[in-house]
Parts: structure tokens; C-alpha cells; sequence
């Protein structure tokens, strides 16, 4: 009976144990969000840090106009659309400083449309 008992007890433990282990090796790291809104005519915000390798999701909103959103040193693009949500996965694979743009016409101050994205090491 006390033997018994220590059985169960043991193979609790074991099982507990591969439960932690097998939820800490299945957890996938979760990519950080960066939400920018795009609005007549800025981005904001209107710088982006990030770490070279690191993965985001960039998160575009508006509540303007069509616009865009373009890193060209990246070769990325996304259009911005009023009322949705548009996402763009980035993996800045280079440090520096690199300019993003609205590549798509949305009024009067659209050329000075821009931001930039600092990547560190
Ligand atoms: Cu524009």
C-alpha cells in the first residue's frame, strides 16, 4: 500500500515534469508587435528600433486614406488600408539606419511621408 502510494507519486512527478518540458519546448517565442499608424501625412511612430535577426510583426493601421508603407533597404512593401489591419513580418538582417516611405499617393504631404528604422546588433 505505502509502496504503492510512492509509485503514483513518482510517476505524477514524471509526468508533470515532461508536461512542463514538453510545454516549454513546443512555446514558440513570441514575435513582438509594433503597431504604426499612418495618418495625413506622418508615420507614427515615426522612428522603429529594432535588433538585427530579431523578427517583428509590423502592424499597420490608418484612419485616413490608402497609403503605403515601404522599407526599400528591406525590400518590403504593405499596403495601408482605412479600416484594416495590415501586417508585414520583418527580419532586419543589417544594422544602420534606413529610411521607410508611403509609396502610394494620399495627398498634399505625401513626399515628406517618411520614418526611419534603426536596427542594432
Ligand atoms: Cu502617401
Amino acid at each position: 500500500m505505502k509502496l504503492e502510494r510512492r509509485r503514483l507519486l513518482a510517476a505524477g512527478i514524471v509526468t508533470a515534469a515532461g508536461v512542463a518540458f514538453g510545454a516549454v519546448a513546443l512555446a514558440q517565442p513570441k514575435e513582438k508587435v509594433i503597431r504604426v499608424t499612418a495618418r495625413k501625412w506622418v508615420f507614427l511612430p515615426r522612428e522603429i528600433r529594432l535588433k538585427k535577426g530579431v523578427p517583428v510583426v509590423l502592424e499597420f493601421v490608418t484612419a485616413d486614406v490608402v497609403m503605403g508603407f515601404n522599407a526599400p533597404d528591406f525590400h518590403v512593401r504593405a499596403d495601408i488600408i482605412p479600416g484594416k489591419v495590415s501586417r508585414l513580418r520583418l527580419v532586419p538582417d543589417k544594422t544602420g539606419t534606413f529610411v521607410f516611405l508611403c509609396d502610394i499617393f494620399c495627398g498634399d504631404g505625401h513626399e515628406g511621408m517618411s520614418g526611419q528604422i534603426h536596427v542594432v546588433a
